[in-house]
């Protein structure tokens, strides 16, 4: 019996991550696809929220976001510069 007590601890240590999976790191994490490390607009679809922001959240305008990109709060208008 030991091996499903095993099995159940993983279970929760992954629901726990998922909680957790709320940082640009994690963010990142979870939709990057493709393993390159930053979001693009097609794997950005899985989560509505950032697909919606997606052109607000990539800062730079190159078709990705990146963590840094993601922990930015977003800017309403620039009234400064
Ligand atoms: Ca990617
Ligand atoms: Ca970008």
């Amino acid at each position: 019996m030991k091996k499903v007590i095993t099995t159940i601890g993983a279970v929760l240590l992954m629901t726990a991550g998922a909680v957790y999976a709320n940082t640009a790191d994690e963010l990142i994490k979870a939709l990057d696809a493709d393993g390159d490390g930053q979001v693009s607009l097609e794997e950005a679809a899985a989560n509505p929220d950032i697909e919606a922001q997606f052109a607000v959240l990539d800062a730079n305008q190159d078709g990705y976001l990146t963590a840094d990109e993601l922990a930015a709060e977003p800017q309403p208008e620039e009234t400064q510069g």
